[in-house]
């Protein structure tokens, strides 16, 4: 981005306060606003008190060594008694922690008292095989119930996780275990997608070969697939199915390191989020009880992601374990093996808080309404979405569609730097706008700034930054301090030479409403230059998917001989319409006017293509850099986080077609 602000082309006026019922016993109210913004510091110590410490701490925050936070210094927890032990101890065991659905068919259902045998069990077996505090694992399995006791093994004995996607490459695999340099392989034989076994012990064998570090590797047996076999394996069934089921948690200081997740960001080797103990489990618990307000008496939550992603983390495992939560957990895919797969699953157990993300409510809109409106859906009481900004008209139909029209929804803005939710409505509180993820939570200071990190006014567009640090921020970047200042740290304030305020730089474009509600506009990296007016990606895609004849869409900035950038549109329509010949063209028209009606003149699309898919990451974000790539005929750059990379290849094709 390269003005002083972006603009502001996109105005939506529509407003949903929350229920009444759901506000009178929401779990936050409004006055907490006031009592964190009056002692931010005592807002934090009194949600650490949510867990249960071994040794209470003796400061909050120790903040002279910036941005080097620590939080709760002193204090002492276990993370695994604390998702699991407690609740037994409380008397609990009998609570279903995970209804597990296999994408198959096949389901298990998980006790808090099942959770703390078997994470018991595999503290047990990482204990004899070597592993012990400050070690690192790599865990690299489907979505069962394993991921979650692997994780929290870790988090008992006080090893620190890695976890990688299962399904990424060799390569990405074997560079995350020689980056965090880990001592074991958690995986399985393999796991279902789409209808189908799909093997993940093949690539560890080959990453491993690679790796000298990993001693042993430790394998679910999932699909009951061949696989070959090697000294270093060991079947999780013969080794942590039979150990034993006794083992008393040792507490870890507050800052003790609990994972490393790799984010790979647009340019560079993938970057080790550190995160800790203490601060990073009281801000999931606590966002995930006032964002969801959950009822852990009487709620079923689903959250979507997959475990390896920083929403697995924080929303599948540590956030919902650690407040004792009844959730569901799905392996496969959404269209497996029908579309209606989501829809059978929330009547199913009756969801009444489900979590997802932007491009899958698109997704659902491209496959038509028809599909959730054949099921039960009235036990849903709370809508979620993170992952990317989530278009107003996407917002409507989630809410019309999913939530029977009166569910509040919750657009939760954060990263894997920040640990836990940063931005977000309260459903009992917040009278949410379509597309905005409206205010900085409690004990939250979040701004945006032009490029001197003054403010901008209400209206006003530019970065997303946050001004103090909060209890779940990254530590650093593992073994990369410099890249660690640099990366956040160096574009504004005290990092970058200017004041001594240190101020976080989240590499998002975002505006302010007239309010002073917070709308997210997409990767500053992704802004178009348009004629000298920074316009983003998001308003353009906002403003098409609000033609009802589109489900979901992703822009770019090409090259352009006279106005520096044009934008250029991928556009996928809606299930029921006709894109063949004229009517294609006509659409096309259509589309380009429709922006312009909008948006303003400026914003007109100079070209836009018509596609089945797009390029998305493991975790639904789409890949622009790859669609400009195509826009500005070059050959693809890095295609290895790409969830399906056929994708590539039909968009390509059209664009050759495409004169
Ligand atoms: C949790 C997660 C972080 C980036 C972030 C932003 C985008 C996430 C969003 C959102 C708009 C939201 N993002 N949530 N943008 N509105 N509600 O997604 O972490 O994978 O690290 O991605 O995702 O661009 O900076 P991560």
């Amino acid at each position: 981005m390269s003005d002083r602000t972006l603009e502001n082309l996109y105005s939506e006026t529509r407003q949903f306060p929350p229920p009444e019922q759901l506000a009178a016993n929401a779990n936050i109210k409004a006055a907490e606003y006031e009592e964190a913004a009056a002692d931010r510091l005592a807002y934090w110590a009194k949600q650490a008190e949510r867990l249960t410490w071994a040794k209470p701490w003796d400061e909050v925050l120790d903040w002279s060594n910036p941005p080097f936070a620590k939080w709760f210094i002193g204090g002492e927890l276990n993370v695994a008694y604390n998702c699991v032990d407690r609740h037994v101890e409380a008397g609990n065991g009998d609570k279903v922690a995970i209804h597990w659905e296999g994408e198959p068919g096949d389901t298990r259902t998980i006790t808090y008292a099942d959770l703390l045998k078997s994470v018991s069990q595999a503290a047990n077996t990482l204990t004899e095989l070597g592993v012990g505090a400050g070690d690192r694992v790599a865990i690299y399995l489907p979505m069962i119930p394993e991921a979650a006791v692997a994780m929290l093994a870790c988090a008992r004995i006080g090893a620190t996780h890695s976890v990688v996607f299962g399904g990424f490459s060799v390569d990405a695999l074997s560079t995350r275990i020689q980056d965090a340099d880990a001592k074991l392989v958690i995986t399985a034989d393999g796991g279902y997608r789409r209808g189908k076994p799909s093997a993940l012990k093949p690539t560890v064998d080959e990453a491993v070969a690679v790796c000298p570090s990993i001693e042993n590797v430790l394998v679910v047996r999932r699909t009951g697939e061949d696989v070959a076999w090697t000294d270093k394996d060991k079947w999780w069934h013969e080794t942590v199915e039979q150990a034993s089921p006794e083992h008393k948690a040792q507490p870890f200081d507050s800052e003790h390191p609990l994972f490393i997740l790799y984010t790979s960001g647009t340019t560079g080797k993938p970057k080790g989020i550190l995160h800790t103990t203490g601060g990073y489990l009281t801000q999931t618990s606590y966002t995930h009880n006032a964002v969801f307000d959950l009822k852990p008496e009487t709620d079923v939550y689903w959250c979507t992601a997959d475990i390896g992603w920083v929403t697995g983390h924080s929303y599948i495992v540590y956030g919902p374990l650690s407040n004792g939560a009844t959730q569901v957990m799905y392996e496969g895919t959404p269209d497996t093996p029908g579309r209606d797969r989501f829809w059978q699953i929330v009547d199913k157990y009756k969801v009444s808080i489900l979590y997802t993300a932007p491009t899958l409510i698109r997704t659902m809109m491209k496959w038509g309404d028809d599909i959730p409106a054949g099921y039960d859906l009235s036990s849903l009481r709370i809508l979620g979405s993170v992952g990317e900004p989530i278009n107003p008209e996407a917002w409507i139909w989630y809410r019309k569609n999913i939530g029977h029209d009166n569910t509040p929804v919750v657009d939760t803005w954060w990263q894997t730097e920040t640990g836990a939710v940063m931005i977000s409505p309260l459903p009992g509180v917040t009278a949410s706008k379509p597309g905005s993820a409206m205010t900085p939570l409690p004990g939250i200071s979040a701004d945006v700034v032009d490029d001197t990190a003054e403010s901008v006014p209400n209206g006003g567009g530019g970065f997303l930054v946050l001004r103090e640090p909060w209890p779940s921020m990254l530590r650093t970047i593992w073994g990369d301090d410099k890249r660690f200042l640099d990366t956040y740290w160096s574009r504004f304030g005290a990092g970058a030479g200017q004041g001594d305020e240190w101020i976080y730089f989240a590499g998002d474009g975002a505006k302010r409403d007239e309010d002073g509600s917070i709308w997210l506009l997409g990767r500053v990296d992704d802004v178009m230059l348009i004629s000298g007016h920074n316009i983003s990606t998001t308003e353009v895609e906002s403003a098409l998917v609000s033609h009802p004849s589109v489900a979901e869409s992703a822009v770019v900035g090409a090259t352009d001989p006279t106005t520096g950038q044009a934008i250029v549109a991928f556009v996928i329509p809606r299930g029921n319409v006709d894109t063949s010949g004229e009517a294609g063209e006509q659409l096309n028209v259509d589309l380009r006017n429709h922006v312009a009606k909008k948006l303003g003149p400026i914003a007109k699309p100079r070209q836009i293509m018509l596609v089945a898919e797009l390029p998305k990451t493991r975790s639904g974000k789409i890949m622009r850099r790859l669609l400009k790539d195509v826009a500005e005929r070059r050959s693809l750059g890095d295609v290895t986080t790409l969830q399906d990379s056929a994708v590539m290849d039909l968009i390509s094709a059209g664009m050759k077609s495409a004169k």
